[in-house]
């Protein structure tokens, strides 16, 4: 396990949205965990130091959704 945090989601349109943006997050090199909660358009990763925010979002981005993360 590495660092845990949270991540607003935007491009969530239906609820199984969440199972593929799970799935996208799971699968990126580094991540151990995703987990969306689609109520509150969120996501919270597990994922590894060599893995940058930025790396994140563009798995999402691909594939038409986003993550917000803050400066
Ligand atoms: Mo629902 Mo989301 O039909 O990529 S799965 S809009």
């Amino acid at each position: 396990t590495g660092t845990k945090k949270s991540f607003p989601v935007t491009g969530m349109t239906c609820a199984a949205c969440a199972s593929s943006v799970e799935s996208i997050l799971s699968h990126t090199d580094g991540v151990n965990e995703a987990t969306v909660n689609f109520a509150s358009n969120s996501v919270l990763v597990d994922y590894d130091a060599n893995v940058s925010e930025e790396k994140l979002q563009n798995a999402l981005r691909e594939v038409g959704y986003d993550i917000i993360i803050d400066a």
